[in-house]
């Protein structure tokens, strides 16, 4: 609790709320302060090419693999103190206790503080498991902000070399499993009265951005039947993303970021850019979510003689988690006499990326009044300790009944 307390005073102080935005010196130091426990923890610590932080635990027998954990600690703008720090910090509780017990793992331990979970100002998320699993693209270097600044560039900024990231890729085969801990971010657990979440899957992303192309004009002398206003083109489908998102239980869809240009009350808009997505554990309601939206955005357009430009970016499908891992997690929970629950993540996580290539679970702790990315942010200490010791257990219980064959 008291890593998890210094590590979330590590924040912005000109920014509202726990701020540890990627790409920033804020959060270049949280990472740096998490390198510092690992090697004071006596970890084998690297900073690979894509900024992931890892440090190594060795096993007894080294040849039977690796078991990974981690999180990130970057946060949204004025988000809490709990979202990625938990699975952090808990990573690294796990790596003390097993040390004060005198305990070794045959299985390598490898803790891994994400690089850049949050979608950053370029709308790509989970950068460090992409360059981690190789999942990311030389041309998203070249993705530029709404100030048209380049991804690379950025990176550069905060000294991680564009080029070293592209070749971060990570052998997993030898990874036998990823566990992560996190908050649920979400009303579900604490409704239900469940301290322990098993994670079914990881909802899937569509991220976008859109350029909507009309005409500038004097805002008293055009007559509003011979506008191209960009601006009322990207309001029209702001409201049919909510709208569309809305036709599904499990939908979401949000716009979190609309620009007009010129910035001027008194001047038809020009162009409008929004950054968007959508989500959903279901898989064809997001394809078809896609395809709506896309309809939605050219008809706005078409009835303004307004030009809309889509750009999908980095997306993810629906990641579903490994049943053998998500039983062990049950189990640890049953032993530990704590409460429990199954559901899906509608947040995304670097498990998410990891799950791609190796067996993936997830643990749960509630998020007090479903409150996430924002100061209110809140877990009783009772639960991240509870969800600190499920952690601890599941790798026990890999570490012993996995790769031994
Ligand atoms: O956006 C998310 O779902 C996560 O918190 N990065
Ligand atoms: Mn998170
Ligand atoms: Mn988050």
């Amino acid at each position: 609790m008291s890593d998890l307390t210094a590590l979330s005073g590590l924040v912005d102080p000109d920014a509202p709320g726990w701020s540890r935005v990627a790409l920033t010196d804020f959060d270049n130091a949280g990472r740096e302060w998490v390198r510092q426990q690992m090697a004071a923890l006596g970890l084998e610590t690297r900073i690979d090419g894509a900024g992931n932080v890892i440090g190594r635990l060795p096993g007894a027998r080294p040849e039977l693999g690796s078991i990974m954990t981690g999180s990130h600690t970057d946060t949204v703008e004025g988000g809490g103190r709990y979202d990625g720090i938990v699975g952090v910090t808990a990573a690294l509780e796990c790596v003390r206790s097993l040390r004060d017990s005198g305990t070794r793992l045959n299985h390598d331990l490898l803790v891994v503080n994400f690089f850049s979970e949050e979608p950053n100002r370029f709308g790509i998320s989970c950068i460090g498991s992409r360059a981690l699993t190789g999942h990311i693209k030389a041309s998203d270097m070249d993705r530029l902000d709404s100030e048209s600044h380049s991804f690379g560039h950025a990176l550069q900024q905060v000294r991680v070399d564009p080029s070293a990231l592209l070749t971060a890729r990570m052998d997993m085969s030898k990874v036998r499993a990823f566990v992560e801990l996190h908050i649920e971010q979400g009303p579900h657990m604490e409704e239900q009265g469940s301290q322990i979440g098993v994670v079914s899957s990881i909802t899937g992303v569509k991220r976008f951005q859109a350029a909507f192309r009309g005409r500038p004009d004097h805002a008293g002398t055009t007559p509003m039947d011979r506008r191209q206003d960009a601006g009322c083109a990207a309001a029209g489908t702001v409201l049919a993303i909510e709208q569309i998102a809305s036709s599904h239980a499990d939908g979401r869809g949000t716009t979190g970021l609309v620009t007009f240009s010129p910035e001027a009350v008194n001047v038809v808009t020009e162009v409008a850019n929004l950054w968007g997505e959508f989500r959903s554990p279901d898989h064809a309601w997001l394809d078809d979510a896609v395809r709506r939206f896309e309809d939605a955005a050219q008809q706005e357009g078409r009835a303004r003689s307004v030009t809309v430009e889509l750009d999908w970016l980095p997306s993810e499908s629906p990641a579903v988690m490994d049943d053998a891992l998500g039983t062990l997690v049950a189990q640890q929970a049953d032993r530990l006499g704590l409460t429990r629950s199954r559901l899906y993540s509608g947040a995304e996580h670097d498990a998410a990326i990891i799950a791609k290539t190796v067996p993936t679970a997830m643990i749960f702790v509630p998020s007090h009044d479903g409150r996430s990315h924002c100061p209110e942010e809140f877990t009783n200490e009772r639960d991240v300790v509870a969800g600190t010791n499920v952690l601890l257990n599941t790798i026990l219980q890999i570490d012993s009944q996995y790769g031994l064959d």
